[in-house]
């Protein structure tokens, strides 16, 4: 059977620059909260670092290459602040613009299309010591003209921007869990850090808008990321319940960019813990987004709680502060697991994006990231990884079946195309489609490399 996608779908892959590149300290780079992060002990497994990474910083040309030889049609990499702005604001260094430059050029001369992610977690840490961080009130101008920088010495050249990546990470386990940089653990700083991720935002795109977009004519968005919640029983409290987290989970970052407002039920739960979005914010926020950019991973049945009820069989943190939902998620024991424990649920996906379409009145959409982490290892130089093909190919189903019904899906980026840092989990968690070797670094694409070069030329599955 042929699932055929439309003709000008985009098939891209993705990455960030803390986890690929390296040279955290060469080329004039300032330090960022990661590098910091991953000197205090315990913090990641193994005590791994960001230091050398992928070597991406050195190995452009051969990363570009494999891109071409994969056939990506687009590639989702994200700018270092630190290494353009070492202080995060004053000058701007220019190996960090030379870096960029020549990644962008070498990937329009290779026919690949750079969509550019502003802030994937590496914050300068000048501005974590000065500004505190995501919570201080200056952060969101500071963000603004790190942007401007940036649409300035590229956007001749990039058409499609994303602001932030993943705000609710940042938020919950940046400052709730306390699990990813900075480190923090409280029930309120997410909110007022989320509060300052979307003005940062807001900012960066009314700038863009004002000043850019019609000289350099690209498109501006931000990628928010999303499990599905399925109502563990058909009950009605469960059923709100299931509503209820994907309300806590995404709707806290959408609802103000498309309906200019938080949620009613984060409102009246969380009462003065999340910040007011007043007029001014709202005139600020409302329409921010040329398109809905999705990251999604996994599903988990959601039930009512007892108000104030721990949230069992919550995994690694996906609920964020569950006792602020009053919701218990669990997972079915016929679900298979990836290496994150992350369930595989390909319909969950499909249901997310029908969600989003009804909500958001089917935006142009895009997923900037989905995948999954599988224990690979070489055989004989070959690297085969069935499960991570099964992965994608019930994924993609799912996704051509939602674009059937309706769900207006522009293009896919799979998570990743290299091996890479993979935060707290250290090197332990194998997203690529690409293996990094040890030592020398070499890049062995693995079979699911192969696979995806057939479904771009094929622009769809057939199977
Ligand atoms: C995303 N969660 O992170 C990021 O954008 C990537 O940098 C990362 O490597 C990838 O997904 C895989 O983890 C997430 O707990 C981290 O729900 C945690 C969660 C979701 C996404």
């Amino acid at each position: 059977m042929y699932k055929r996608f439309p003709e000008h779908f985009i098939w891209g892959g993705a990455t960030s620059a803390y986890q690929i590149e390296g040279a955290w300290n060469t080329g004039g780079k300032g330090p960022s909260i990661w590098d910091v992060f991953c000197m205090i002990p315990g913090k990641v497994h193994n005590g791994d670092t960001g230091d050398v990474a992928c070597d991406h910083y050195h190995r452009l040309a051969e990363d570009v290459a494999l891109m071409q030889q994969i056939g990506l049609k687009a590639y989702r990499f994200s700018i270092s602040w630190p290494r353009i702005l070492p202080a995060g604001r004053g000058a701007v260094s220019p190996q960090g613009i030379a870096f960029y430059n020549e990644l962008i050029d070498r990937l329009l001369g290779a026919g690949i299309e750079p969509w550019v992610t502003l802030y994937h977690w590496d914050l300068p840490a000048a501005l974590e010591f000065e500004l505190g961080g995501w919570l201080g009130d200056a952060i969101s101008d500071t963000f603004a003209d790190y942007a401007s920088v940036c649409f300035h010495h590229f956007g001749d050249r990039v058409k499609n921007w994303i602001t932030l990546n993943e705000p609710w990470v940042v938020a919950i386990l940046g400052y709730g869990l306390g699990v990813f940089a900075p480190g923090r653990v409280s029930n309120v700083a997410p909110y007022q850090a989320g509060h300052n991720l979307l003005k940062a935002h807001a900012k960066a795109v009314r700038l863009y808008r004002e000043k850019y977009q019609a000289p350099q004519q690209g498109q501006i968005g931000i990628t928010n990321n999303c499990d599905w919640r399925e109502p563990h029983t058909a009950a009605a409290q469960d059923r709100d319940a299931a509503q209820r987290a994907l309300e806590y989970f995404l709707a806290w970052f959408a609802d103000p960019i498309y309906m200019g407002d938080y949620p009613e039920c984060m409102k009246t739960r969380l009462g003065a813990r999340l910040p007011k979005i007043n007029a001014a914010d709202r005139e600020l926020l409302l329409g921010t987004s040329d398109f809905f950019g999705l990251n999604h991973y996994t599903t988990m049945y959601a039930a009512a709680a007892a108000p104030g009820g721990a949230a069992e069989g919550s995994v690694y943190g996906n609920g964020g502060l569950s006792e602020d939902q009053d919701v218990a998620l669990s997972i079915s024991t016929d679900w298979a697991l990836t290496d994150m424990n992350w369930a595989v649920v390909p319909w969950g996906c499909r249901k997310l994006l029908e969600w989003i379409a009804g909500r958001y009145g089917n935006p142009p959409l895009y997923i900037t990231e989905n995948g999954c982490a599988f224990n690979d290892k070489p055989e004989n130089g070959r690297v085969h990884d069935p499960d991570r093909i099964a992965f994608f190919e019930g994924y993609l189903s799912e996704i051509h079946q939602a674009m059937q019904n309706g769900v207006n899906l522009r293009g896919y980026f799979i998570w990743s195309l290299l091996d890479n840092f993979e935060w707290a989990s250290g090197y332990s968690k194998k997203f690529g489609i690409t293996w990094i070797e040890p030592d020398t670094l070499r890049r062995i694409p693995k079979d699911s490399a192969d696979w995806y070069r057939k479904v771009i030329i094929n622009n769809g599955l057939i199977i």
